[in-house]
């Protein structure tokens, strides 16, 4: 089967604490006065932050533009996990300008050292950007960043986590009770099935590449906390008519970016053969973590008490020393493909 992202076991191996980001803008280490008010009416109230390995699956790019075309999110940071942080900075940087969304902030997170081009699935796109020239904040300590996002926001912020966990992992590490104001959505784990809807469970990449990072994710004491495991989010794709409507969104620059770059990405991405990138998408797994923090009524959830073992796997156990809410299946797999589009079309924010 599939079993998509395994080279970032390589990506992540190199750790280099050697900091190439020392020439990013220092225009913006302060976060400052973003306080989060619920004040206005008119304005979504739930402060929301990716937590994102963009730049090597395709689905993170999807799920970015899935969180600016949901009026009820107020979309604040993008928190980089795993790999190279400059460059899914640079992903996310272009993005957010052709979203016209440089309000939103960039942090980057932990740093594994530069990715080499062959790890660089979507590093066309943003070969001739430089991050000096993105007009928004960029917080080279970007953990301390979400940390104080955290603190000073008055309402609970919405961490979407859709990655291996480091740099979440270390927040939560520095500052164990910003999970109290938080409600947490994750793509994570495989409980009765794996990957492309294998009866076998799989060592699910986000767990498998940080098995100790998603330990401290589920330990953390969140005001809530769901996750999508493959069960749910492993079977979602866009196709037919919702694909071809997409893809021809040609005078949506948000959409016409993700499908300039789900075209780099396709004949460069190893661990799978993505020869219908102009009739279907590959399998949009980090959208349900997004979809399950504005909405998630498709879905059917299950407690689920568990233990992860070294290798990745999320085993059920009736005396695990971990227990999270699930999205264990789909009431209509078909309706939420038909909302996924829907949403992803619909450019009228609040
Ligand atoms: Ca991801």
């Amino acid at each position: 089967m599939i079993n998509r992202r395994r080279f970032l076991a390589g990506a992540v191996a190199c750790i280099s604490s050697a900091s190439a980001l020392a020439q990013i803008s220092q225009k913006n280490s302060q976060i400052g006065a973003t306080q989060t008010t619920a004040i206005s009416s008119n304005k979504p109230t739930a402060p929301t932050v990716l937590c994102t390995d963009i730049g090597s699956d395709i689905d993170d790019t999807w799920a970015l533009a899935h969180i600016l075309r949901v009026p009820q999110l107020d979309f604040k940071m993008v928190l980089t996990e795993t790999g190279e942080a400059e460059y899914r900075a640079l992903v996310t940087a272009k993005m957010l300008e052709a979203a016209r969304r440089t309000d939103v902030e960039i942090a980057l997170g932990r740093d594994f050292g530069v990715m080499r081009d062959e790890h660089r699935h979507q590093g066309p796109w943003v070969k001739n950007y430089d991050l000096e020239q993105f007009p928004g904040t960029i917080h080279k300590e970007g953990i301390d960043a979400f940390i104080r996002l955290i603190k000073s926001s008055v309402v609970p912020v919405k961490v979407i986590a859709v990655g291996p966990a480091p740099s979440l992992a270390e927040a939560l590490k520095r500052a164990p009770e910003i999970a109290q104001n938080c409600e947490f959505y994750g793509m994570y784990g495989s409980f009765d099935f794996g990957y492309g809807g294998n009866p076998q469970i799989s060592a699910e990449t986000n767990v498998r590449v940080d098995v100790n990072a998603f330990r401290t994710l589920m330990t953390a004491n969140w005001k809530s906390a769901v996750i999508t495991p493959l069960d749910t989010c492993g079977l979602v794709h866009l196709k037919g008519e919702n694909y071809y409507k997409i893809w021809s969104a040609t005078d949506d620059d948000l959409l016409r970016s993700v499908i300039e770059n789900y075209c780099i990405w396709a004949p460069r991405v190893p661990w799978m053969e993505c020869d219908f990138f102009a009739t279907a998408s590959s399998t949009l797994f980090d959208d349900v973590a997004v979809y399950m923090a504005y909405d998630g009524s498709l879905l059917d959830y299950e407690t689920i008490r568990f233990s992860v073992d070294d290798k990745g796997y999320t085993l059920r156990d009736e005396n695990g020393p971990y227990s999270c809410k699930v999205a264990i299946r789909w009431k209509s797999l078909e309706k939420f493909e038909d909302f996924l589009t829907q949403q992803l079309l619909s450019k009228e924010m609040a």
